[in-house]
């Protein structure tokens, strides 16, 4: 069956952050999770390239609007080309063949009539990029996302009517309790529409924002940046010009921060509704990635996480596990250097230690070679029959930001319960035994063997330490395949000590 993941497409007036790093990290994850499934994935990430805050950054660059979108692009993308992320399509919403989706899609709705123009005076937040009403702001008067006193703007626009397709929006929800995950945010876009919704306004004027796609039936004006941005999701799938669309569609996967939850759960599914599209099949949404000790991250506080520096310095895979593991389902989370360096430190004592400690003995005292498993006790085919129960069961569940989570856990645990097998069965006393070889061998066997299944089980998480646990027992062309049957390490396989996983690190 073919999924389809996306993530936000991201703006470009700064660097890529922890953040876009965590949901497009998130959206791999769950491709590789559902892989091993057997399931294939599309998975679609990008920037959003077009709007005042783009066009600013552009003005206050020596670079052509061109030179300036290409090169701030390219660091989203190499960036998760680094963090070993498998995107089949990295959107940008500059490309010709998006924009013409968008101007068709403008088209279509205009002529069904749900287009109209009238002038407009409001407050505008540059920020948001979008007009506020006194109730949106903050006590100074300022909007509460960028602390900025919005402008005073009267000028003609384009309008879309939401509010006809309020209580069609409501009834959705309630009739689809797993749309958005988690409940709470559902909550949350409930309460939004328990007042009436205002129009839309889906342009701008080009003397303003002359940084987007010109509206088709007015040269005058651009499109708005969101319902641009959020066209993306289907303009990726070629639509409109696509026999297998609806096939692929209803199999789609949003994942998406807090911060964008209005336009994606009330913009975007009434766009889709009036356009004769369902909504996407599942909106999974998380919290925000906050500085130590719950303060906001900023680059003037210092306490702004460079995913480049974590890179350098911990590796990629200890970067994807600590964010998968650490994010809260239903609040915001905490991330900083120390706290990642702590991450590291329990993944290098946990599985890293086991790995070394098992593949030195196996080198040491069994020529290097995987031992008999002959005599093996109940004990030890119960830590492996426990250790495989618990990922399959992980790996039957549903993809969600719980199954993540829980997956993450899963391997601590099962690291945890071999390394205290390990420490139990003291094989190191059972090697000097001559008596007592059979059992020194199944002990080595078992504990190898676990290592097998928890390196195959982090393949989603963690696919290059994955590579290399696979490797080091002597499996040359893993299948990475959600199979977690016992017995399966080949007695007499030459294992191989590498370099540790997770080496020491100040
Ligand atoms: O909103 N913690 O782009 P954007 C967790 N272009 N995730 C975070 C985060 C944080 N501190 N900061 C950002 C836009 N994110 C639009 C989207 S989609 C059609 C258009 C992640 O560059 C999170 O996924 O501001 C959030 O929703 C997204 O980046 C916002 O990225």
């Amino acid at each position: 069956m073919e999924k389809y993941i996306t993530t936000p497409i991201y703006y470009l007036n700064g660097l890529p952050h922890i953040g876009h790093a965590y949901t497009t990290i998130l959206g791999d994850v769950m491709k590789k999770f559902e892989q091993m499934r057997g399931n294939s994935v599309y998975y679609s990430t990008g920037t959003d390239e077009h709007g005042q805050k783009n066009q600013h950054s552009i003005e206050e660059s020596s670079l052509s609007a061109e030179d300036f979108l290409k090169e701030r692009s390219d660091n989203f993308k190499n960036l998760f080309v680094d963090l070993g992320i498998d995107f089949d399509y990295f959107v940008r919403t500059s490309k010709p063949e998006h924009k013409k989706i968008v101007r068709e899609i403008l088209q279509d709705i205009y002529d069904r009539g749900l287009i109209v123009k009238k002038s407009y005076e409001g407050l505008y937040c540059e920020g948001c990029e979008q007009f506020k009403k006194k109730s949106d702001l903050d006590e100074n008067g300022c909007c509460p996302d960028h602390k900025v006193a919005p402008k005073a703007i009267s000028e003609e626009n384009y309008f879309f009517k939401l509010e006809p397709y309020r209580q069609w929006l409501i009834d959705y929800i309630k009739s689809h309790p797993d749309w958005i995950e988690p409940q709470n945010y559902a909550n949350e876009v409930l309460g939004m529409l328990k007042s009436p919704l205002d129009d839309l306004c889906i342009s701008r004027p080009k003397s303003r924002v002359w940084l987007g796609v010109e509206l088709p039936f007015d040269s005058d004006y651009v499109t708005y940046i969101w319902f641009d941005a959020l066209v993306n999701y289907i303009s990726t799938l070629n639509f409109g010009h696509n026999p297998d669309f609806n096939k692929i569609w209803e199999n789609s996967h949003h994942l998406i921060g807090k911060d964008i939850l209005k336009p994606h759960c009330i913009y975007w599914p009434i766009m889709l509704h009036a356009l004769g599209i369902n909504p996407v099949k599942h909106c999974f949404v998380h919290g925000y990635w906050i500085g130590e000790g719950g303060v906001k991250m900023s680059k003037s506080l210092g306490n702004a996480v460079d995913p480049v520096e974590v890179i350098n310095m911990l590796g990629v895979d200890a970067l994807r596990f600590y964010l998968i593991n650490n994010m809260t389902l239903s609040g915001d989370s905490q991330v900083s250097i120390d706290l990642l360096k702590q991450g590291y430190r329990m993944l290098a004592n946990n599985i890293g230690n086991l790995q070394m400690r098992v593949l030195k003995m196996t080198q040491k005292s069994l020529e290097g070679k995987v031992p008999s498993p002959l005599a093996m006790n109940d004990g030890d085919k119960k830590l492996l029959n426990d250790i495989s129960a618990m990922f399959s069961r992980v790996y039957s569940r549903d993809m969600d930001l719980e199954t993540t989570g829980e997956l993450a856990a899963s391997i601590i645990k099962a690291g945890d319960m071999t390394n205290a097998y390990f420490a139990a069965n003291e094989p190191w006393v059972l090697a000097k035994n001559p008596d007592q070889r059979g059992r020194f061998e199944a002990v080595v066997y078992t504990t190898l063997e676990a290592l097998r299944l928890i390196g195959l089980a982090m393949y989603p998480l963690t696919p290059a330490t994955t590579a290399k646990i696979l490797q080091s027992l002597g499996i040359e062309s893993p299948v990475f395949k959600a199979d977690f049957t016992i017995m399966k390490l080949k007695e007499g396989t030459l294992i191989k000590v590498g370099d540790p996983l997770f080496p020491f690190v100040e």
